[in-house]
């Protein structure tokens, strides 16, 4: 297996085109994007720069053929020093595709667990048809805590559960339908799912969400869009006003395809009870599916992008107007075994350079990651899968937990300047997305050469989408200065931060 590092640096020196789509992501959406979506795109203006991908009209192509590349920056900005925005306004659409609160701190999180748990945990089938009896449903030794705690170990900073899959049982005391934990003989029907979770994670400093699909094999209403809209809706205000508040609710479009929900109403309920939770691919969501479920994402993954297809953005062609602000979230699996707790699941798990692979193409192409850990028929997380997160977070931390140097945020680029040339073999680079994506392309420079003999730029990676976070691995190389800049950008380029770590 190639291991992450040699994959980063054929990405971005290749600028190859990962395409990887394991699942079709028309499976995942299916419901039309109301109108409050379309209220949040804005058409593009004209900029001095022409959006990628935009077909190619008279003046983009002239522009084409003798492209409008700016320059690098003679004196870059670099630490809190943020140069003098230029012309901003000038024919620029900032303004438009601005993210909410609850997206950037959304997208902050970055990285989480994902727990599928549930009847199918019994059955050893990942799709449960809602004929389960809730009796299977006997997790004896149940401990969220030990889920929470292995979140946090693996740097995870939110978790979501399975609340309702699509059998219908519900992990928490529903007052909607019998098919739910108070039938099954666990804790004498006392016990509550959902309760745990939320409370450990919390302890843990791990903000929890919930998965509630709207697709329900049990219900006897689901054959009748209006009862199944109280029905389910029901269930929404139960989760979103009883457990504190939430970090996203997932909706899943799987065995949904032309179900009319009624899309409405379910997002006055969350955003009424849960205004602080992303709400993830359906609805009026707040973000996306990252379009397969290996973990690896586009190249290209842009924040912004096309309000008509945003469900099927993978990379290219992306900032054809309308946009709208719309992050996306990679998720995966822990184990080859499945989404739910599997005979013999501990003993297929994803290896440590695998899952580092995942981290740099999700994370490190800025999306968020959900990495899903299956706790199994006790109530508990495999060790095996406990400690190979752990051994991820390790590894994250170990590559980009100390910097030899950073910079930032400022406005046009970013320089690190280190005391003395030491050897620097990975960055990580961020844009200000507070206001909009301004980046279109972007490229990291070490200063190489001795100054008697003159001191050129040397490139060390180079990309479209810089977006949320950006890590990478370049051939190892002593400089004392690095910079970031954007060649192309929407108005002035905002960049968070740039930072460059050594040799491990
Ligand atoms: C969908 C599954 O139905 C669900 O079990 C869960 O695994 C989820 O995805 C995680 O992504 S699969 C969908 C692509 C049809």
């Amino acid at each position: 297996m190639e291991s992450p590092e040699s994959a980063e640096r054929l990405d971005l020196r290749a600028g190859a085109r990962v395409r990887i789509l394991s699942a079709t992501p028309e499976a995942k959406a299916k419901s039309l994007p109301p109108e409050s979506l379309a209220e949040r795109t804005a058409t593009f203006v004209e900029t001095d720069l022409a959006p990628v991908g935009a077909r190619p009209g008279p003046a983009r192509r002239r522009r084409e053929r003798r492209p409008r590349r700016r320059r690098p920056p003679e004196r870059p900005a670099g630490g809190a020093r943020a140069r003098p925005a230029p012309a901003a306004g000038r024919g620029c659409r900032m303004g438009s595709f601005l993210p909410t609160p609850r997206q950037l701190a959304w997208q902050d999180l970055e990285f989480g667990m994902f727990c599928h748990f549930g009847v199918n945990t019994f059955t050893g089938r990942e799709w449960g048809d809602g004929s389960e009896d809730p009796a299977i449903f006997r997790p004896e030794r149940l401990d969220c805590g030990q889920w929470a705690r292995a979140a946090r170990r693996a740097g995870m900073r939110y978790a979501m559960l399975t609340a309702k899959h699509h059998d219908g049982f519900c992990l928490w005391p529903t007052a909607t339908t019998e098919h739910c934990v108070r039938s099954s003989p666990w804790r004498g029907g006392r016990g509550d799912v959902v309760r745990d979770f939320v409370g450990a994670c919390r302890a843990e400093g791990v903000r929890p969400g919930l998965y509630c699909s709207p697709w329900d094999r049990n219900a006897a209403c689901y054959p009748d869009p209006q009862a199944y809209s109280a029905f389910y809706l029901a269930q929404l205000r139960e989760l979103c006003s009883g457990y504190g508040p939430l970090a996203e609710i997932w909706f899943d479009g799987a065995g949904s395809e032309g179900y009319r929900y009624d899309w409405p109403s379910i997002m006055k309920v969350v955003r009424e009870l849960q205004p602080e939770a992303v709400v993830f691919n359906m609805g009026d969501p707040d973000i996306r599916w990252g379009c397969n479920e290996s973990g690896y994402g586009s190249p290209d993954l842009w924040t912004v992008v096309d309000a008509s297809r945003w469900e099927t953005v993978w990379g290219e062609a992306d900032l054809t107007p309308p946009g709208v602000y719309m992050p996306a979230e990679m998720d995966t699996t822990i184990s080859r075994a499945g989404w739910f707790w599997h005979e013999g699941a501990g003993d297929r798990i994803k290896g440590l350079d695998e899952l580092l692979g995942i981290y740099y193409r999700s994370v490190g192409h800025g999306a968020n990651l959900l990495l899903n850990l299956a706790p199994n028929r006790d109530g508990l997380l495999e060790e095996a899968e406990v400690e190979r997160a752990a051994a991820l977070g390790e590894a994250v931390r170990r590559r980009f937990g100390a910097p030899l140097g950073s910079a930032g945020p400022g406005v046009g680029a970013l320089e690190v300047h280190l005391p003395e040339p030491v050897l620097a073999a990975r960055f990580e680079a961020m844009e200000d997305l507070s206001q909009g994506e301004t980046v279109l392309e972007w490229v990291l420079e070490a200063q190489v050469g001795h100054h008697r003999h003159g001191r050129a730029w040397h490139r060390l990676a180079e990309g479209r989408a810089l977006g949320h976070k950006r890590l990478g691995d370049f051939a190892p190389i002593a400089a004392r200065r690095f910079r970031l800049w954007a060649p192309r950008s929407r108005g002035p380029a905002r960049l968070r931060g740039l930072r460059i770590f050594g040799v491990e």
